[in-house]
C-alpha cells in the first residue's frame, strides 16, 4: 500500500519533530519544512532508519510568501497529494507588559503565527481540494483560548489561529477537507529558549517545580485527531499539564 503524505511545518524540533516521527511510525511519508536544514535532515534520517519513511526536506521560512507559493507549486507529482498538513511552525518572542512591547517581536510573531500559517494553508488547500480529501491540523495554544499577564501579542496571534481554524473548517468542509486545532499548555521544547532569545536558564525556570507536557504528549493528541475515520472530525482539543489548570496558573512544588 502506498504511504500517505504529511507536511509538518517547523518539523526540526519540539512538537513538529515529535509529530513527524509519530506519523512516520504510523506509515506516512513526510514533507519536513523549517529554516534550519540540518535539524530537518536529522528528522529525515531518523524517520528513515526507524520507520523506513521517505522525506522531502524544504528549507522554508513560512513568512516568505513568494517562497511558500513557489516551493508548493513546484512540488514533484509524487509529493503533491498531501493528506495531512500540520501547521506547527510558530513562536513567542518576549514576555513584556504591553507598554514595553518590542515592535520587532510583535511583527515576527504576527508574521509567523498568523501570516505564515495562512500562506502555507492557502498553498496546500487547492491540492487537497483537487484530491477531494485532506486534513489540516493547526497548532494553536491555550494562549489562543485565554490570555495571561504579558502574553498580549502572542495570545492575540493564537486567538487568530483559533478563529482561522474555525473559519477554515466552515469553508473547507464541503470539499471535504477536515480542519482541526490543538491547543496545548506548557510544553518543554525550544519554545521558551526562543521566547527569551537564547537565555536557557530563564527558559529552564518556566518548567521548574511541575511536570510539564512533552512534545510527544501533543503529538499523540494530534495523531488521535488524524487517525479518526473519514466521517469523524475532532474540531479542537485542549491539552494541558495537570498542574496548569489554565493559562498563567501553574501549581509548583
Ligand atoms: P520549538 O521552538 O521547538 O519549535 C518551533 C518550530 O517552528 C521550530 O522547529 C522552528 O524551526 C519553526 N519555525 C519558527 N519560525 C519559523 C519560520 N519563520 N519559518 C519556518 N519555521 C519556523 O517550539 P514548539 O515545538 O513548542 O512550538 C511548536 C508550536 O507549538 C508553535 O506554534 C508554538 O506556538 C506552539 N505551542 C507551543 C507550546 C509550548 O509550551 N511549547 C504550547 C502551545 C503551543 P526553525 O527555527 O528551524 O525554522
Ligand atoms: C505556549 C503556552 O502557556 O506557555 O503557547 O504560554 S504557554
Amino acid at each position: 500500500m502506498t504511504r500517505k503524505i504529511a507536511w509538518v511545518t517547523g518539523a526540526g524540533s519540539g512538537i513538529g519533530k515529535a509529530c513527524a516521527l509519530l506519523l512516520a511510525k504510523n506509515g506516512f511519508n513526510l514533507i519536513l519544512s523549517g529554516r534550519r536544514r540540518h535539524m530537518l535532515e536529522q528528522v529525515m534520517a531518523q524517520a528513515k532508519a526507524e520507520y523506513d519513511a521517505d522525506s522531502l526536506v524544504l528549507e522554508l521560512d513560512v513568512r516568505n510568501r513568494e517562497q511558500v507559493l513557489k516551493v508548493t507549486s513546484e512540488l514533484d507529482s509524487a509529493w503533491r497529494k498531501i493528506d495531512v498538513l500540520i501547521n506547527n511552525a510558530g513562536l513567542a518572542m518576549g514576555l513584556s507588559s504591553f507598554e514595553n512591547g518590542d515592535l520587532d517581536h510583535w511583527d515576527i510573531m504576527i508574521d509567523t503565527n498568523i501570516k505564515g500559517l495562512l500562506y502555507v494553508s492557502r498553498a496546500v488547500v487547492p491540492l487537497m481540494i483537487e484530491a477531494g480529501t485532506g486534513h489540516i491540523v493547526n497548532v494553536g495554544s491555550i494562549a489562543g483560548k485565554e490570555i495571561y499577564a504579558n502574553g498580549n501579542v502572542y495570545c492575540a496571534t493564537k486567538h487568530a489561529v483559533d478563529a482561522l481554524s474555525r473559519s477554515m473548517r466552515l469553508d473547507l468542509s464541503k470539499f471535504p477537507v477536515k480542519v482541526s486545532a490543538v491547543h496545548p499548555g506548557a510544553v518543554e521544547t525550544e519554545f521558551s529558549i526562543v521566547r527569551f532569545e537564547g537565555d536557557k536558564e530563564k527558559a529552564r525556570k518556566v518548567y521548574e517545580g511541575f511536570e510539564n507536557l512533552v512534545a510527544e504528549d501533543v503529538a499523540e493528541a494530534i495523531w488521535f485527531m488524524i487517525s479518526r475515520p473519514p466521517h469523524v472530525n475532532i474540531n479542537e482539543l485542549t491539552i494541558m499539564p495537570t498542574a496548569q489548570p489554565m493559562a498563567g496558573v501553574i501549581h509548583r512544588k
